[in-house]
């Protein structure tokens, strides 16, 4: 094999962290497409779409180059949905709990302690709800692909002390992302929460801006969140999971042949990445344990009461209106 200049040119540029595809190809292709996230490059996430990348290349016969940008590398999470929505950025995964800056309901799954298994997520989000929610993304000049990223069930961990039930949160500086949904969601627990993009929560975290934060075992791994974090409490308090968003004048843009092929991929990429985050999620508590966090477990009942106790359900259900909150309800169960 012959590593000529544009493959090494190639190599070169996928070290410096952009997912960069070329190769047979040498004219640019008529479409670029930038894709922006939050995870680092090692996540299911990247790693798929990594993979898809040259794929959509080649049955697009060269015309359509996916590039991905992880890690944040083009800003964080509210810079991105800023470029995206002025079409600087053509494409990014967002956290339905941070677009409903934009589009209140596509919090609606992120209600507390509403989903209890991945089974009652994935029969929402890929249903009826996932449906009715990408509807509301195309009222605001946004396309929303058919199926969801998995961010996973959250847990809390802390740099302090165990958070073993709310009476633990009580003023705890808890850093949540940018979002209504999260921010009423700790204080109805008696926290005092802080809205900080993902790009900066790890320096929060570690100036100690922050006493605690909240994420999927596989990202607190993988975002090294162990080295500025000691305890982690078992709270399943929400399952989190990104929309693939692209700016609704680019893809109106994009021929139907090419819509199907980059939808088609991308989407089989989402459906493989959920599948690695629960093989992920089965050996990572270890490798955190390595790490030195201390794991303990809670009880979802205690938190629940809590949030009854100070109104939250019954705001966010009069907030989202009855038709939303019955579609939520429909596969949560009864909330409040
Ligand atoms: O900001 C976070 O914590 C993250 C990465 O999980 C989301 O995008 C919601």
């Amino acid at each position: 094999m012959t590593i000529n200049r544009r493959g090494f040119v190639a190599a070169t540029v996928a070290v410096a962290g952009s997912l960069t595809v070329t190769g047979r190809y040498a004219q640019a292709a008529e479409f670029v497409v930038k894709f922006g996230n939050d995870v680092p490059a090692t996540h299911p996430l990247n790693l798929r779409l990594a993979e898809v990348a040259p794929k959509i290349l080649e049955e697009s016969g060269g015309r359509l180059e996916l590039r991905v940008f992880p890690n944040n590398q083009l800003g964080g999470d509210t810079d991105m949905l800023s470029q995206l929505r002025s079409g600087s950025l053509e494409m990014m995964s967002l956290s339905g709990n941070i677009l409903s800056t934009l589009t209140k309901p596509t919090s609606l799954f992120g209600v507390g302690f509403a989903f209890a298994s991945y089974k009652q997520v994935w029969s929402a989000l890929d249903g009826e709800m996932g449906a009715y929610l990408r509807g509301v993304i195309a009222k605001a000049g946004m396309h929303a692909l058919d199926r969801m990223w998995d961010n996973g069930f959250r847990q809390m961990t802390s740099g302090t002390h165990p958070i073993t039930g709310p009476d633990d949160l009580k003023g705890f500086k808890m850093r949540v992302p940018v979002s209504p949904q999260w921010v009423s969601l700790f204080k109805a627990l008696g926290a005092a929460p802080t809205s900080i993009n993902f790009s900066e929560a790890y320096s929060a975290l570690q100036t100690k801006i922050v006493d605690g934060q909240e994420n999927a075992l596989p990202l607190i791994d993988l975002a090294k969140l162990y080295e500025v974090q000691k305890y982690c409490s078992f709270t399943n308090h929400m399952w989190d999971g990104f929309f693939t968003l692209v700016n609704g004048k680019v893809w109106a843009k994009l021929p139907p042949a090419l819509q199907e092929i980059l939808a088609r991929h991308i989407n089989a990429a989402a459906v493989r990445e959920r599948e690695d985050l629960v093989k992920l999620s089965q050996t990572v508590e270890d490798k955190l344990r390595k790490h030195g966090m201390v794991f303990n477990t809670t009880d979802a009942a205690a938190f629940r009461a809590q949030l009854s106790r100070s109104g939250y359900y019954k705001q966010w259900k009069e907030n989202y209106g009855p038709e939303a909150w019955a579609l939520l309800e429909k596969y949560s169960g009864p909330l409040g």
